[in-house]
């Protein structure tokens, strides 16, 4: 299993043509700007956030629903604003989760709780946040700022279902799913809804659009979980099984106990080292779990695909079924 980094994605943007592409560069910029005009000490901790990259997804998402919008300067603007607060929320979630985790390394670097520390992690995260609002408050459609609103909720119901669920002995795939909508599909269900109202569609597609996201950010969840398990350290960017030194029971880990013995009577409590959750990764690898969990990801990700078909125009049907592909990629 590995995860190619974001180079699956750049085939969507080339598919997406000179729009796409050029709104992903104003994005880039807008994001570059928020760090930069607000003084130094925010500037070396937000900014290393920013320049660790990552894949960008949410904001693709937002450019290929918001295909339809006019192409005027307005238009523009409104989309750039709503990609850029998708993905400063993204980061501040990161950031923040990484406080929560004392994680070391995201991205392939260290994290700003690493080279921050605590206090400073934790008030870039807000700074992010409250960027995120303070952009998406320059709309002049009150609903973009709710459908943002509502996904911050979901984020942070999710992370408390995690705190409580950590370290659970018999967790449900039910409970697990519930825990994955919130932290994860949230967010790329209100990047599809943005992106649709930005661009004026009627409500019918926008929620065929926000269906889309779901089912497909929650498959990108189920597959990140997998990664954890079963992906290479030089891919992912950080050592296989840190959901189990957390204490994070995910679905690979829930169906393997279903017929390992050894890994139902578990007790996450006793997996200190990077050793212990190494070895438990490899007995999960060693049954049926993986495959199962790729096989429920590949299915979430063909039943929203299903659903575009007539229900909108042809290309961004194709570019949401390229995307929706590359996230299975990513973990095959
Ligand atoms: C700040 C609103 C707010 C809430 C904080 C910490 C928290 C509550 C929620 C945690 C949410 C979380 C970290 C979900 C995981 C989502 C996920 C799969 C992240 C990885 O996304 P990628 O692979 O990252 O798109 P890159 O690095 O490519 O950007």
């Amino acid at each position: 299993v590995s995860a190619t980094g974001t180079a699956p994605f750049d085939e969507v943007l080339a598919a997406g043509g000179e729009r796409v592409g050029s709104l992903m560069q104003d994005v880039e910029r807008q994001l570059g700007e928020v760090t930069s005009a607000w003084g130094s000490e925010l500037e070396r901790s937000a900014g290393s956030t920013l320049a660790a990259g990552g894949k960008r997804l949410r904001p693709l998402l937002v450019f290929i629903c918001g295909l339809e919008a006019g192409g005027g300067r307005a238009e523009r603007e409104a989309l750039v604003r709503a990609g850029a607060a998708v993905e400063l929320i993204h980061m501040a979630t990161l950031v923040h989760d990484d406080v929560l985790d004392s994680a070391p390394l995201r991205r392939g670097s260290p994290t700003v709780y690493a080279s921050a520390g605590r206090d400073a992690a934790t008030a870039t995260g807000d700074f992010l946040f409250s960027r995120a609002f303070a952009l998406l408050g320059q709309s002049s459609d009150p609903g973009q700022v709710r459908v943002l609103s509502d996904a911050c909720l979901a984020l942070a119901r999710g992370e408390l279902v995690q705190r409580q669920d950590a370290y659970a002995r018999r967790l449900s795939v039910e409970r697990y799913l519930h825990r994955c909508e919130l932290k994860t599909a949230s967010l790329f269900s209100a990047a599809c809804r943005l992106g649709s109202l930005a661009s004026g569609r009627v409500d019918l597609e926008t929620e065929t659009l926000a269906r889309f996201g779901r089912r497909i950010g929650l498959a990108f969840q189920l597959l990140d979980d997998l990664l954890d398990v079963a992906g290479s350290s030089r891919e992912t960017g950080k050592r296989r099984g840190t959901d189990l030194l957390d204490g994070t029971v995910t679905l690979p880990l829930i169906l393997a106990a279903e017929t390992d013995r050894e890994l139902a009577d578990l007790d996450l409590r006793d997996v200190s080292v990077p050793e212990d959750a190494e070895r438990i990764c490899d007995r999960i690898a060693a049954t049926g779990a993986p495959v199962e969990t790729r096989r429920r990801a590949t299915q979430l990700v063909s039943t929203a695909k299903g659903e575009l078909d007539g229900a909108l125009d042809p290309k961004t049907v194709g570019l949401l079924n390229l995307v929706a592909d590359r996230i299975v990629d990513r973990a095959s």
